[in-house]
């Protein structure tokens, strides 16, 4: 139902931004057109409510506040002070956490406070404990070039990016792949799932100084309990990195075994994919890392944002409430249904199914790559990510599966049926879909061709969906 209040802000805003960059504007209001009118199945995207847009959009934007809640090396960081502490305050008891820092600026600023926070805790020149060294203003010049030495010889083991883990676990083209010497676990080939015991193997054989947990692209829970078991065998620190499930976490779906916080000795996220929050980051933490991550600025962040950290407070509270229980909850049904509507149909899933939110579809067997999937649903509508398949026979660029997920289209309050047909339409823009040629005659991985009216039949049925679930059905820009 449209709100006379909300839909006034919005029209007053857009107008303010016209009279400067009206470009700006209409790119603006365009996207809300685009957002209502496509089915947008990308595992890693949500709607945040009005009231977290609105927070983004204040003078917080316009201060300065390196350093921490009460510690800061600019002036006037009162109010700053109390929306961080207040968004660490519901950090902490929204997942029961006995530390939380809410500054990154997003999921790879997170996992970088939460590397240098484990460096820092962990390592140690030698002999510095036995000389009862505490501060670092009493190291010297030879045992900062042993720290140095040490810093950059470390081992960390995360999941393979063709697995479903995250770039910033470890693969080369980050930094993460650079900063340590890595090594990568990936998931049984017959099954499609996470073997703790070949983990627990490769555990003992490389000996990380840190363990990665967590997944963007693993259709399937993790038991947070065993990798913490497998982590203390050698030592290691349990890092799990939560973005994708960190809603399925707050809304109580992921607990015990599975819920990440109690078991990892650090736990990241982003607040902007399943927890519905604004673009950013968190650092959830146990005590004794506290002081270490409490370094993330300067150490790897630049200053704060405070209207960003402002919005994830006012999401954080929203998660807190009954129905995000509920809301969490359904992602993990719609996923099902989403799953089921493609298996039913033929088609084949990365571990045969999902029971998170999120389900990875082969389309080798349509015959097709990733990146021409992705062309060809985007084409009738249908808003996906190519994502490799484990061993992917077209590597990272082409790859043969499309990522899909269902936090998004939840928020606008599709359920089961609504999933069943979403699954049917991919289905018919897939198997209508056939690989093209590059200009010079030979097969290509990228072009496409979609069978003639499919694209408008398609678009069609998706407006039926959409148009009985509105997206942001509060605001009317006239
Ligand atoms: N880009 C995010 C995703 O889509 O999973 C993670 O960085």
């Amino acid at each position: 139902m449209t709100d006379a209040r909300i839909s006034s802000v919005y029209r007053q805003a857009l107008e303010v931004i016209a009279s400067v960059e009206p470009r700006v504007a209409e790119a603006t209001r365009q996207e809300l057109i685009d957002q209502r009118g496509s089915l947008k199945l990308i595992a890693s995207e949500n709607y945040a409510s009005p009231a977290v847009l609105m927070t983004m959009g204040t003078w917080f934007s316009d201060k300065y506040a390196e350093g921490t809640v009460g510690h800061r090396f600019y002036a006037g960081c009162q109010n700053v002070d109390t929306i961080e502490a207040l968004a660490a305050e519901h950090a902490r008891e929204l997942f029961g956490a006995p530390y939380a820092y809410a500054q990154p600026h997003s999921g790879i600023d997170a996992n970088l406070v939460a590397y240098w926070a484990i460096l820092a805790h962990r390592i140690e020149a030698p002999g510095l404990a036995e000389r009862g060294v505490k501060s670092v203003n009493d190291l010297t010049e030879e045992d900062w070039e042993s720290l140095r030495r040490e810093l950059g010889n470390q081992r960390l083991l995360g999941m393979s990016l063709d697995a479903g883990g995250h770039l910033t676990h470890g693969f080369r083209p980050n930094i993460s792949g650079k900063m340590f010497h890595q090594q990568q676990y990936g998931t049984d080939p017959v099954t499609g799932l996470l073997d703790y015991d070949a983990v627990a193997a490769k555990v003992r054989e490389f000996r990380p100084l840190i363990l990665v947990a967590g997944y963007s692209a693993y259709p399937r829970r993790i038991n947070f309990a065993k990798m913490r078991e497998i982590a203390d065998e050698v030592g290691a620190t349990l890092m799990v990195d939560m973005a994708h499930f960190a809603g399925l976490v707050a809304g109580k779906v992921f607990t015990g075994d599975e819920n990440p916080v109690p078991h990892a000795h650090l736990t990241t996220t982003t607040t902007h994919k399943s927890l519905r929050g604004p673009r950013g980051g968190l650092v959830l933490a146990q005590e004794e890392y506290a002081d270490a991550v409490d370094r993330g600025c300067p150490l790897v962040l630049g200053g704060p944002l405070g209207h960003v950290m402002a919005a994830k407070a006012v999401a954080l509270a929203e998660a807190r409430q009954p129905t995000f229980q509920e809301y969490a909850r359904r992602i993990a049904d719609n996923a099902q249904s989403l799953a089921e509507g493609f298996l039913k149909r033929g088609c084949t899933l990365v571990s045969g199914g999902t029971d998170n939110h999120l389900v990875l579809l082969d389309v080798t067997s349509f015959g097709l790559t990733g990146r021409q999937a992705e062309s060809a649903l985007l084409e009738a509508g249908v808003v996906t990510n190519r994502n490799s398949v484990p061993a992917d026979p077209n590597g990272a660029w082409y790859t043969s599966g499309v990522r899909l997920g269902t936090p998004a289209l939840t928020t606008r309050g599709f359920g089961h049926d609504e999933f069943d047909r979403v699954a049917e339409l991919m289905v018919e823009v897939l198997s209508s879909t056939t690989p093209g040629q590059t200009s010079a005659g030979a097969p290509s991985k990228a072009s496409y061709v979609l069978a003639d009216g499919v694209a408008d039949r398609v678009r069609t049925a998706s407006a039926e969906l959409l148009d009985k679930h509105p997206l942001y059905p509060e605001i009317d820009l006239g």
